[in-house]
């Protein structure tokens, strides 16, 4: 696409319906880490970084990178601004989460190398292929590789059908063994920025295409398995049953219930997926196996209500004759967005829509909470309509992804104007 002829706004739309055609279920976006897709996409990007003039590597976690040099020598030019967002996707997935990220930054890199913009550090642009954590019982894996916040137990995790991300990554062309290779040195980068859709209703209820992200949300997720005694659906009478779906059914209401009482403090929780064994329908159902997703805007908020979920399986586990555990598969804290970046981002945002932005918490997960270990975060978030997200009705007007990569621009430029190698 030449840069001249077409508005930015376009330029974005048509690379993110490109990336959207890239899909494991045609008419459904679905695009997991480490599968075909992934690679597919990752191509692309990389095929556009390069056009925006950045040279290109896949590392060894299947994330692509693309570097531009500092543009002119001197003291910290070694040093590196850090630009990314995800290009894997949920189920049925909308197509601007992760994805408006990864090509916000390639654009950005575009316009200033044609404004003739001289950095004086190196930019890179990230596209992370695991974020969403749909595919495997973890999350955040590309990002938690550059930022050295890997740990090693994860490479044994399976997914639905007992493929390890280990046996994935070799399939994918990745290498398990130098994943920890990966980490950036601390010191050896100035902050990670990301461009991401809020993904919930708060900029298109104040006509705001923008905001400033404050803090993105404290985040549990966890395997709770309830087991009881499967048998026969005509002759167990009720009153001796142990029956797993049925205690599934009274915790998830005992989740809700819990939630809405911690509503103050933002708390959500979300039971996304579900398997009851042996799964026939004249069996009692001796084994249940389901998600919990618990977030809230302070860590206290978080855990609390964790301890009281918990406190309340334990009754319902005693009272039902049924064994109920749960297991940590992922826990984040409050990742709180660096007050010089959200100092840049709020005044390029003023520059560019002519308003002081609002600032907003992320009660959606990010590659931020984990570049946090390596470096300082800050978010641009972008409206969607209705606040719509994880879901193909999620939608961005293309004059607020071009005002977005403006955004982008600005708050490079006046990282660049600030900078000081000695930080
Ligand atoms: O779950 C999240 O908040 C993010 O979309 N991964
Ligand atoms: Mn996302
Ligand atoms: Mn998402």
């Amino acid at each position: 696409m030449n840069r001249v002829e077409r508005p930015l706004g376009e330029r974005a739309q048509a690379m993110i319906d490109a990336l959207a055609s890239i899909t494991a279920e045609p008419g459904k976006l679905t695009r997991l880490y480490l599968t075909e897709e992934h690679r597919e996409a990752a191509r692309l990007v990389g095929e556009w970084m390069r056009r925006a003039g950045m040279t290109v590597r896949m590392d060894a976690a299947g994330t692509m990178h693309g570097v531009l040099p500092a543009g002119r020598a001197g003291p910290g030019s070694n040093r590196r601004l850090l630009v990314g967002s995800h290009i894997d996707t949920v189920v049925d997935a909308g197509r601007f989460d992760g994805t408006l990220g990864v090509i916000a930054g390639i654009l950005a890199v575009e316009e200033m190398r044609g404004r003739g913009v001289s950095l004086p550090f190196e930019l890179e642009v990230l596209a992370f292929g695991d974020e969403e954590g749909v595919r495997f019982p973890k999350t955040l894996i590309g990002s938690s590789a550059v930022s050295g916040a890997l740990g090693d137990t994860m490479l044994d995790l399976a997914d639905a059908d007992g493929i390890t991300i280990r046996d994935a990554l070799l399939s994918f062309g990745g290498d398990p063994d130098s994943l920890a290779d990966e980490a950036y040195l601390p010191g050896s980068t100035i902050g990670y920025l990301e461009v991401h859709i809020e993904q919930g209703p708060v900029l298109d209820q104040a006509a705001r295409p923008l905001g400033v992200v404050s803090a993105i949300a404290s985040q549990g997720r966890y395997r709770i398995s309830i087991k009881g005694e499967a048998g026969h659906a005509g002759t167990v009478p009720m009153d001796i049953r142990h029956d797993a779906l049925a205690a599934a059914a009274q915790v998830m209401l005992t989740i809700e219930e819990i939630a809405l009482k911690h509503a103050k403090a933002s708390c959500v929780a979300t039971v996304g997926e579900i398997k009851a064994m042996p799964g026939a329908g004249n069996v009692i159902p001796g084994l249940v196996e389901f998600s919990l997703d618990l977030r809230a805007a302070t860590d206290e908020a978080r855990t609390t209500a964790f301890e009281a979920i918990r406190y309340r399986l334990r009754n319902i586990g005693a009272k039902r004759g049924v064994l109920v555990s749960v297991e940590t598969m992922h826990e984040k804290p409050v990742a709180t967005c660096a007050p010089r970046l959200k100092t840049a981002i709020a005044g390029a945002i003023e520059r560019t829509t002519g308003k002081k932005p609002i600032a907003l918490m992320s009660g959606a997960g990010h590659d931020g909470q984990a570049m946090i270990s390596l470096t300082d975060i800050g978010m641009i978030f972008v409206r969607c309509r209705a606040g719509i997200s994880h879901n193909p009705l999620e939608h961005v007007e293309p004059e607020d992804l071009g005002t977005a990569v403006e955004a982008l621009v600005g708050t490079i430029e006046s990282i660049a104007t600030d900078y000081d190698p000695g930080e």
